[in-house]
């Protein structure tokens, strides 16, 4: 646990009261310097935390915590959520998952954060993740399937993804191959599977899921404000982050059960129907400065997206970046 996430918790522990540095410093056993140059890195990171030299640091405004056991509560699954590790501030939740999974976490073992200072997409890329409005998850799976099947994973996770905010919200979300989650064309979640296997066996994979739950706009960089969206900004509501994160594990339940189930066919599907690909216009990346545009014909076997190129070519996409040519 680092630093920072023993401040935070001691200051949950009593949100409506101060905790003066002294009394801080002596619960955690550091000195009163090292309180004050955490909580200037917690205040970077984007909490809010009052200070007053009489009385010492509170957490400001109301904030909607993310709590375990009440996302535990009610959960009815009989995999996902089993175990759920919190972290407050962590560098990421996929990082975390993967030293879980190496040390034998069991299938279903879910890691939530508060916030990450490291949080990834695909290809090196960053994912803003400030306290107290988003939602940062990572899912451990323990699948007995060949390698070439974990991209299934992604389009999976999309399709529980959309159907939470479906069923949240009312909102129509669109999911953009392979990873995104759009309203409106502008992104509100990800998406990010990595895994550990043998040439022919899995050993084990990490789901990650970013959503912008309570997120303001007026509070993300300028390059990602120009893209993205949140839930509340879509619906002029709060939800609860705990609700979020239990109705998400319930879907990726059912789509996890689905694929082992029924097989890749069945979510590839899914994911066609929500994502209304087939016959739509698009550009796809294919290589670092390749682009070709046609029209989609929907997913191969694999979860590989098949796109017929406007000069007659059919390409078999397995990564890359697509953007929509029509509304
Ligand atoms: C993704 O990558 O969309 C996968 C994101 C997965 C994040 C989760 S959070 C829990 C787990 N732990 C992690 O460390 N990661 C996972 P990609 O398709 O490469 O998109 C990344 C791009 O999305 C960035 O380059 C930005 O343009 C944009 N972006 C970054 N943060 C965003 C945000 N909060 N909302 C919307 N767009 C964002």
């Amino acid at each position: 646990m680092s630093g920072e996430e023993d401040i935070i918790k001691l200051l949950r522990e009593n949100p409506a009261g101060h905790h003066s540095g002294q009394a801080i410093a002596e619960k955690l056993g550091i000195s009163r310097a090292a309180v004050w140059k955490r909580i200037g890195k917690l205040r970077k990171l984007g909490f809010k935390i009052e200070g007053s030299p009489s009385q010492g640091y509170r957490l400001a405004g109301a904030v909607d915590s993310i709590d375990p056991s009440q996302i535990g509560k009610n959960l009815g699954t009989r995999i996902i959520g089993k175990r759920i590790e919190y972290r407050p501030v962590t560098e990421s939740t996929n990082n975390d998952a993967f030293a879980l999974a190496n040390e034998g976490a069991p299938e279903g073992t879910c890691v939530i954060a508060d916030s990450q200072t490291g949080g990834r997409g695909r290809l090196g890329r960053k994912w803003f993740s400030p306290p107290g409005s988003a939602i940062m998850t990572s899912v451990i799976l323990r699948p007995n399937i060949p390698p070439f099947q974990a991209p299934m994973f992604t389009l999976a996770a999309g399709v529980a993804v959309h159907r939470v905010i479906s069923s949240l919200t009312g909102l129509k979300p669109r999911i953009k191959w392979p990873n995104d989650v759009l309203i409106e064309g502008r992104k509100v979640a990800g998406v990010l599977t990595e895994m550990v296997a043998e040439a022919d066996k899995v050993h084990f994979i990490v789901v990650g899921v970013g959503i912008n739950v309570n997120l303001d706009l007026a509070a993300m960089p300028d390059d990602i404000v120009a893209i993205a969206t949140s839930l509340k900004n879509e619906t002029g509501r709060v939800i609860p982050r705990n609700l979020v994160i239990a109705t998400l594990y319930r879907e990726l339940e059912r789509s996890y059960r689905r694929f082992m189930g029924d097989g890749p066919k069945a979510v590839i599907e899914e994911w066609e129907e929500l994502a209304g690909i087939r016959g739509r216009r698009i550009s796809a990346t294919i290589a670092s400065d390749v682009k070709v545009t046609g029209r989609a014909e929907g997913l191969d076997d694999d979860g590989a997206l098949i796109l017929r190129g406007d000069g007659g070519t059919t390409y078999r996409i397995n990564a890359g970046d697509v953007v929509f040519e029509e509304k």
